[in-house]
């Protein structure tokens, strides 16, 4: 069969699988010799049909044969090519894993709880959700005080279970209230946490973070408050030249109540904190409110105000990674932008340390 023997070499021959295809379609497609051998049988005489059938049958599994296995020899031969072709450069840097990055609030927070840990005090916690005798009434802020409306309360429409007003809590304050009645005296604690008061433009925001401090022990006095704050002022910004002045002020929770300012000098147009004070181009900004807790809030905390005596001291958490961090817009704080949150967010290992600084980056 003198078309078997060319087709056969014909297959042999292809270099592409288009082709290899080709070729099939003109031996065993519709109108391909093969097929038309095929039909060709329907005609002869039984005798005769005998004789040639079988010659065609081979004829066809040899083409089909041939078709499949140079098919299967060019397919091989592309894969060897495209991996002989393409090279993994093992030079190349990996593809950067997406990473998320501290907010300078949390950091500011570690920060603090690492400082104060270091004067041995303890972190509290308490809930957001307060009734109004933690949040105002053990604060010396009885119903008709007119420093309850100086915070611009969130209420709840319902009462709890003792009919104490429900609200969000406005300070930090009722978590060392708590402190002191499960604790007892003495007592040395930092409540930092989110804090709630109706209040909304560019320097307030109606969620903001807190921090409170507070001492209960025998004997203390406004000596050791001023210490305490210049110990931290000096660990938190780390710099020696911190210097401080006590403002006399008003608290309903402390007696007497001070404001604490601390010099700054000016560096390009911007006012740091540290050196500064009363000398030329330095100056004053406030950064705590503080004072000598006030006898009815040792009371109200479970103890006796003949026996025990404490200081507490309260400040804005946003505000200290401002001045620490130079960021200027408070409402970028809670945007949640995360090009924001990569220029000024940290790396989850810049843990503070007092040993590697509080406030490295990485
Ligand atoms: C401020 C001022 C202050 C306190 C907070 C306090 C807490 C208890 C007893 C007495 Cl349990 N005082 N806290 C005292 C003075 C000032 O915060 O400017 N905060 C942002």
């Amino acid at each position: 069969m003198e078309q078997l023997e060319t087709t056969l070499a014909a297959i042999a021959g292809t270099d592409t699988i288009e082709a290899v295809e080709a070729l099939r379609v003109s031996a065993l497609g519709k109108q391909g010799w093969v097929s038309a051998l095929l039909k060709s049988l329907g005609g002869m005489s039984p005798e005769e049909r005998t004789s040639t059938g079988p010659r065609i049958h081979a004829a066809r599994e040899a083409v089909t044969a041939a078709l499949a296995e140079r098919r299967a020899a060019l397919e091989g031969a592309a894969l060897e090519a495209k991996l002989a072709a393409e090279t993994a450069d093992l030079s190349l840097p990996a593809p950067a894993a997406p990473r998320g990055s501290v907010h300078p609030v949390s950091q500011v927070m570690d920060e603090l709880a690492e400082i104060f840990a270091d004067m041995g005090f303890a972190v509290a916690t308490g809930p957001e959700i307060e009734d109004d005798w933690h949040n105002f009434t053990a604060l010396n802020m009885p119903e008709t005080h007119p420093a309850r409306a100086m915070h611009d309360t969130f209420y709840f429409p319902d009462t709890d279970a003792q009919g104490r007003s429900m609200l969000l809590r406005t300070h930090t304050s009722p978590v060392q209230i708590r402190s002191m009645l499960a604790e007892g005296a003495p007592l040395r604690v930092i409540a930092p946490g989110r804090v709630y008061r109706s209040d909304s433009d560019a320097t307030h925001t109606p969620m903001f973070h807190q921090i409170e401090g507070l001492v209960i022990d025998k004997g203390i006095h406004l000596g050791h408050l001023k210490w305490t704050l210049e110990t931290f002022l000096k660990a938190f910004f780390e710099r020696d030249d911190i210097v401080l002045r006590l403002r006399p002020s008003y608290f309903p929770f402390t007696e007497p109540s001070v404001e604490v300012d601390v010099g700054y000098t000016l560096v390009n147009g911007k006012r740091v904190v540290g050196g500064g004070g009363d000398v030329p181009g330095g100056g004053w900004m406030e950064v705590l409110g503080s004072g000598m807790v006030n006898r009815k809030v040792i009371e109200f905390g479970g103890l006796d105000p003949d026996e025990w005596q404490g200081f507490a001291f309260g400040t804005g958490v946003d505000r200290l990674a401002m001045l620490k961090y130079g960021m200027d817009d408070l409402r970028a704080f809670f945007d949640g932008d995360v090009r924001w949150l990569g220029h000024y967010g940290f790396g989850a290992l810049d843990v503070p340390t007092l040993s590697g600084g509080v406030g490295v980056r990485a």
